[in-house]
């Protein structure tokens, strides 16, 4: 092998005095502090942090950031653990490390000292299970996997865990809980299952919708009692009562999932393997027996295993599957991570799963408009209000999001402000975080506020004084919003400009309650599960927010368990 690795290419050109390292960037979407240990002649490794939260890069990472270094081309790391950082501001900050450590960084960035990544190639594997995909499906079903006694191993294409549930914010909803009751909230299971078929056209697979709705409370207890922290109860669009269940400083629950999950699976020894796609399952005397898939540098390598999981997410991400399905929604951005891109779904298909609904796309109504980045609906459901350009209200922003975002788009430049205050600010981790990141435009009073955006302001006043009031009197006479929380009577105000983007996709592959794959004429494929976003049905035509994050927990728990106890 005459090619040196991203490492050893580093220190060639850099030397470094052994040690740990900080670098911090500050001003790339908040703060990044890069933690790099490196010995004389190699980085060892690179934490980030980003607001916080913490995440390790992989080893194809830390070569590719290197390499990144060097030839300052953008980064592919997507997400470190679910913060919003950016690229170049991890960039910045490993290289001051680096600096620190001794190399010299113009030196790693003349062309002469490019790097070549290290062709060593992954082994073949034999376990009992594989796993494709490590969002919260994944790591649920490997977990379960784990602990009924199977050998087990998970699949992922990116270089960091967690997937989309990185991004998950809202949090996770479910009915009849603990956490409820000790918040005086009363709701049931059968109003949970009506507003979600509901929210969902009707159109969602009654019997999986149930083991949702049944199932959710157990996931938040299973995630609490590996330290998730879970007790604070708000309210999402379409919900009859508070349902969505959140990390207690009203942080976004994604993170935290991804945390505990990971750090259950490192106590129980399970290898994730990084940068690692699957690309197509075996088959053997009709039962899918493994997964072909390619390393971090492209060497093929095959898993044989007993059963195979598939909990690959969507195709959010995939921008010609969305519009090969819809295609109206060419050119809008996606909240998605860049790993959403349906590629389970395409294998599964190959061995003959069957698809459905595979058109139900949802559109989120508030995200970035330049970058897509989602801001929580948690923030409506806590007491937000939307209103246009023109400083007026035009919806009740707790409907459900198909149709607040059809409302958004029908304003000027289909766009529309989230309207908070510094009251919420203060009770929210969320919003605080968007403000500090740079995406509100603050006034000290409401004249100001509308001065900064644009609007006339006696509008603006008079859309508030007029929410105010509706708030006091408990009811809203205009578009009959039934949660009326937050009076936003005082400032400071915010404002984040915000449109609909590509959120969540709702179909998928074909599975039963016990995540079966299902091919067209009902029967199970052998040796396939699926669980979380690649399955289809349990949203129908429209996916009620904290649905995602209840969906991938019991769903994928329960393809870990099936596929364990299933095992020949
Ligand atoms: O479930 C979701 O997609 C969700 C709650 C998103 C959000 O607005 O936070």
């Amino acid at each position: 092998n005459q090619e040196k690795s991203a490492n050893e290419g580093a220190a060639a050109a850099g030397k470094f005095t052994p040690g740990t390292y900080e670098g911090v960037s500050k001003g790339h979407g908040g703060e990044i502090k890069a933690m790099v240990t490196v010995s004389a002649d190699k980085i060892e490794s690179i934490e980030i942090t980003a607001d916080g939260e913490t995440g390790s890069i992989g080893d194809g990472a830390v070569a590719q950031l290197t390499a990144d270094i060097i030839n300052t081309q953008s980064l592919a790391v997507d997400a470190v653990s679910g913060a919003s950082e950016s690229s170049a501001g991890i960039i910045e900050a490993v290289s001051l490390a680096l600096e620190k450590a001794g190399a010299n960084i113009a030196d790693l960035k003349d062309p002469a000292n490019k790097l070549i990544v290290e062709q060593t190639k992954q082994e073949d594997l034999n376990v009992d299970i594989v796993i494709v995909g490590s969002g919260g499906a994944g790591l649920s079903a490997a977990i379960e996997a784990k602990e009924a006694g199977k050998s087990v191993v998970i699949l992922e294409q990116m270089p960091i865990i967690g997937g989309n549930t990185n991004r998950a914010t809202g949090g996770l909803n479910a009915a009849e809980t603990t956490i409820q009751e000790e918040n005086g909230i009363k709701d049931s299971k059968q109003t949970f299952y009506e507003d979600t078929l509901k929210g969902g056209h009707d159109l969602n697979d009654p019997e999986l919708l149930r083991t949702l709705v049944d199932n959710a409370p157990d996931a938040i207890y299973w995630l609490n009692d590996m330290g998730a922290g879970i007790s604070r109860v708000s309210l999402s669009g379409g919900a009859t009562n508070p349902r969505i269940h959140t990390p207690a400083d009203g942080s976004a629950i994604g993170p935290v999932v991804v945390n505990v999950l990971s750090q259950k699976l490192k106590e129980l020894e399970v290898d994730i393997l990084l940068n690692s796609k699957a690309v197509k399952l075996i088959e053997q005397d009709g039962a899918v027996v493994g997964v072909e898939a390619i390393d971090k540098n492209e060497n093929p390598f095959k898993v044989n295993a007993k059963a195979v999981i598939l909990a690959t997410g969507g195709f959010g991400a995939n921008s010609e599957m969305v519009v090969q399905y819809r295609p109206e929604l060419e050119g809008f951005s996606t909240t998605n991570h860049a790993g959403a891109t349906g590629s389970g779904i395409v294998m599964a298909q190959e061995v003959g799963a069957d698809l459905m609904q595979i058109e139900q796309i949802q559109i989120h109504p508030t995200t970035d408009p330049e970058s897509g980045y989602m801001f929580t609906e948690g923030l409506r459901g806590d007491g937000a209000i939307l209103v246009n350009k023109e400083g007026k209200r035009f919806t009740n922003e707790l409907l459900t999001r198909d149709v607040v975002s059809q409302n958004i788009l029908k304003q000027i430049d289909k766009m529309a402000y989230l309207i908070t205050n510094q009251e919420m600010v203060d009770e929210n981790a969320s919003l605080a975080k968007y403000i500090k990141e740079g995406y509100a435009t603050k006034g000290d009073d409401l004249s100001l506020l509308a001065s900064e955006l644009g609007i006339d302001s006696a509008t603006l006043e008079a859309t508030l004084k007029t929410y105010t009031q509706f708030v006091k009197d408990g009811k809203d006479t205009e578009f009959e919003r039934v949660h009326l929380t937050q009076s936003l009577e005082t400032g400071p105000y915010y404002a984040i400009p915000v449109t609909p983007g590509i959120h969540h996709t709702m179909g998928g592959v074909k599975i039963d309650t016990k995540t079966h794959v299902l091919k067209p004429d009902g029967h199970a494929i052998a040796g396939l599960y699926a669980a979380g976003e690649i399955a289809g049905g349990v949203h129908g035509g429209n996916r009620i927010g904290g649905n995602a994050v209840a969906d991938i927990i019991v769903f994928g728990r329960i393809a870990g368990q099936t596929a364990a106890a299933e095992l020949k």
